[in-house]
């Protein structure tokens, strides 16, 4: 699963995308760039706190993908071209600057966070839109020539997506049937995908990082279906990235910061993009796997392996905390804490499972 990161140029995109995947790749001066792609390590204290009673060999956390594609261009028919690795994206993350920096001057030349949202959802918009025209445009030039029953139910949802992305209404915010999201698919529409505000802070905004949706009017952004908005501070986490975990702490501390931003933007892309983990744990491993919300326990063996999914008999769940606090499997038994589970059970985030399955 993937998220693509996007906004103006000079925003901090490059920068978050190195804090999120740890990884050195050089923050560039505005002109177009190629596309970076990285992968972030989901942090999960029920997993770091099972290994310490477990102790296991291994401990593997879940991951995401990041995409770092370069910044927006004025010039609109670059930009349909640096949107294009976009497609491919499950969800996108917005970079808003509300940083000073006269060293590094904003575009526009003001900060101005709302004007910057809505600029760069319109270009969404407006790609979505001259896709959708064309496609339309397709449709009823074939359905002069024939009647075709899925053509124009197809051709019905495409005009309710015009109509939505014409009143500058991203698709996200629009509810589909089933058979009709099906038809969307394939158009990989930028306006569908769940959205990430990354509002990046100055450092002297880091005390009061919780109330700062409501001092830039974001509330009305923040209540939006499939849409987020995370407050951080692009600088004091990239400072934060280079020490380690003690030194971290106390300058967290200092600067008044209660969490990790880069924690708390990874697991708020993570619940955007649907997705929920459940663990296992024994002496070799700990780990957590990454699942959709809502899907069963046979479907989670797959992510495990196809032959667990294929040969499934049942389920051991038990809650991670009451496996914590048990101290093994077999006091959690005792305990009654473990369930056992058939196919159907729908697996919840944080459930330790241990397959039963022949073969
Ligand atoms: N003061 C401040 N400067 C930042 C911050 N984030 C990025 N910068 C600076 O802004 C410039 C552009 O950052 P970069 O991440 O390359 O932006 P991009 O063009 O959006 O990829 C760099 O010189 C960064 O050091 C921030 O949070 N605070
Ligand atoms: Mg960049």
């Amino acid at each position: 699963m993937q998220t693509g990161i996007i906004g103006l140029p000079q925003v901090g995109k490059t920068s978050l995308f190195r804090i999120l995947t740890r990884t050195r790749v050089e923050a560039s001066r505005g002109a177009p760039n190629q596309a970076h792609v990285g992968i972030a390590k989901v942090p999960d204290a029920r997993v770091a706190k099972l290994a310490e009673v477990f102790k296991p060999k291994k401990i593997t956390y879940a991951t995401i993908e990041y995409v770092d594609i370069g910044g927006l261009q004025k010039d609109r028919e670059k930009n349909s071209a640096s949107l294009v690795p976009l497609r491919e994206a499950d969800a996108l993350a917005h970079v808003v600057r509300l940083f000073e920096n006269p060293a590094v001057p904003h575009e526009a030349g003001t900060i101005d966070a709302l004007r910057d949202i809505v600029s760069v959802d319109i270009e969404l918009i407006l790609n979505d839109l001259e896709q959708t025209a064309k496609r339309i445009e397709r449709v009823e030039k074939d359905l002069k020539k024939k009647k075709d029953p899925q053509l124009e139910a197809e051709l019905a949802v495409l005009n309710r997506c015009r109509q939505a992305l014409e009143a500058e209404t991203p698709l996200r915010e629009l509810e589909f049937k089933p058979e009709e999201e099906k038809m969307l698919t394939g158009f990989m529409f930028l306006t569908r995908k769940p959205m990430l505000y990354v509002l990046n802070l100055s450092d002297d905004e880091a005390p009061e990082i919780d109330r700062v949706v409501e001092k830039y009017h974001l509330e009305k952004l923040a209540s939006k279906p499939q849409t987020a908005v995370v407050p951080f501070c692009g600088k004091i986490e990239a400072e934060l990235a280079e020490l380690d975990d003690a030194e971290a702490a106390e300058m967290m501390k200092a600067y008044g910061l209660a969490e990790s931003g880069r924690d708390r933007l990874i697991q708020a892309s993570y619940r955007l993009l649907g997705l929920i983990s459940f663990l296992t744990c024994g002496e070799p491993e700990c780990r957590a796997w990454t699942i959709e919300r809502g899907i069963t326990a046979q479907e989670a063996a797959g992510a495990i392996h196809s032959d667990i999914q294929k040969n499934f008999i049942k389920a051991d769940v038990v809650n991670w905390e009451d496996l914590l606090k048990a101290g093994s499997f077999a006091a959690a038994r005792e305990k009654a804490r473990v369930r056992l589970e058939g196919k159907d059970y729908v697996v919840e985030d944080g459930d330790v499972i241990l397959f039963r399955h022949s073969g």
